[in-house]
């Protein structure tokens, strides 16, 4: 899964990589045009993991995996001519807006003042601009093809009509309803609106929780409410302090953190939310070879579950014992969780959740 950090220059998307990462990647005033993005791949923090491999203490503990990457900075006018930002987001699975909230009269703000509101709309609607091009040129290309005698496959003409619709209203494809075939019919086309969003606002530490940092979340939630029940709600953090907490040691860190009054660090929350927006859960492994994470998609079937181990376990899938990480630890231990009947015997339809401790049974 890759998420791509984007926003305008100097919002501090480089910083936050880095903290993300714990990697020292340049931050530069204006990022040069030839350089080459930042990628990292990163362990999705998971006590659950921590507590079983006390448990099992088992020779290796893995962890589920997230990848994060950071490129030139966005500019208005970038959906007609930046093809390397472009080509950049599209190869995300995931975008994650990097606004800019903190005055720095030594850092310059490409659009003049400090407003991650209108920064917000300006990305939005470089996206939207983008697919809107890439809706109508579709849609020439099908009424050409038509002339020439090959009429269009009714689905996709449809459903790119659906899309133009929506952004010339200005709506981000992401909350347009597709339906299985729609969105079947124009997956090819890989529209960037599309994308899953989170959105980070970049503030000084002293604007961490101000009115005017709750104003700005506000106006963000305001802009995409129209939409969609469930509006887009910024993370606010500072970029600065999360780099800084990143380079400490863990017990300083945790000291820092509680004199700042913030209990989790934004690194943690935004890996928690990139994984949500995703639509991915984790199920758990253990024995006394390896405790592991694995990521499934929301709904994923066990025998699917069963899959991403191998396909063995897929093919010959017979069963999966299961018990909630929650349960399994107020039992203690697997025989103690069997022994009081919170192990659960279920069958390939079983739709796994978050949490889950699966043993899978099979045979081939
Ligand atoms: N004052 C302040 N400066 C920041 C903060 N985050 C980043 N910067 C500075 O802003 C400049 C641009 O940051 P960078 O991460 O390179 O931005 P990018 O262009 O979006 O990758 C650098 O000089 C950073 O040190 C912040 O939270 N507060
Ligand atoms: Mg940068």
């Amino acid at each position: 899964m890759k998420l791509a950090l984007i926003g305008i220059s100097n919002s501090g998307r480089t910083t936050l990589f880095n903290s993300l990462t714990g990697r020292s990647a340049a931050t530069t005033g204006y990022s040069a045009a030839e350089a080459e993005p930042n990628m990292a791949v990163i362990k999705v923090p998971d006590r659950r993991i921590d507590e079983l491999a006390r448990i099992f203490k088992p020779k290796k503990r893995t962890h589920a995996r997230i990848e994060y990457m950071d490129y030139l900075g966005l500019c208005r006018g970038d959906a007609g001519q930046n093809g390397k930002v472009i080509e950049f987001i599209k190869d995300a699975d995931a975008l994650v807006y990097v606004l800019r909230g903190f005055e720095d009269a030594g850092v310059a703000h490409p659009l003049g003042a400090v407003d991650p509101v209108r920064d917000f709309d300006t990305i939005e609607a470089e996206l939207i601009i983008f697919d809107l091009d890439l809706a109508e040129k579709r849609l020439l290309h099908m009424e050409e093809a038509a002339r020439k005698g090959k009429p269009p496959k009714r689905e996709e003409e449809a459903a790119v009509r659906k899309c133009r619709e929506a952004l010339e209203r200005e709506m981000p494809l992401r909350y347009t309803a597709f339906d299985e075939t729609e969105r079947r019919a124009i997956r090819h086309l890989d529209f960037i609106s599309m994308l899953p969003v989170m959105a980070v606002i970049n503030v000084a530490e002293s604007d961490l929780a101000s009115a005017k940092s709750l104003s700005w979340r506000d106006a963000i939630r305001k802009r995409t409410a129209r939409f969609t029940e469930i509006p887009l709600d910024p993370i606010v953090l500072s970029g600065k302090i999360e780099m800084e907490i990143a380079e400490l040691p863990a017990e300083d860190a945790a000291a820092f953190l509680r004199d700042l009054g913030v209990g989790v660090p934004a690194r943690e929350r935004m890996i928690r939310e990139s994984y949500g927006m995703l639509g991915l859960i984790s199920f758990l492994t253990v024995g006394e070879d390896e405790v592991r994470a694995w990521t499934v998609r929301k709904g994923a079937p066990a025998r699917a579950a069963a899959g991403k181990i191998h396909s063995d376990l897929e093919r010959g899938f017979i069963r999966a014992e299961v018990v909630s990480y929650d349960d399994f630890v107020k039992a203690g231990s697997l025989s103690g969780a069997r022994s009081k009947g919170l192990l659960r015997l279920e069958g390939k339809q079983y739709v796994v959740r978050d949490g889950d401790i699966i043993d899978f049974r099979f045979n081939v």
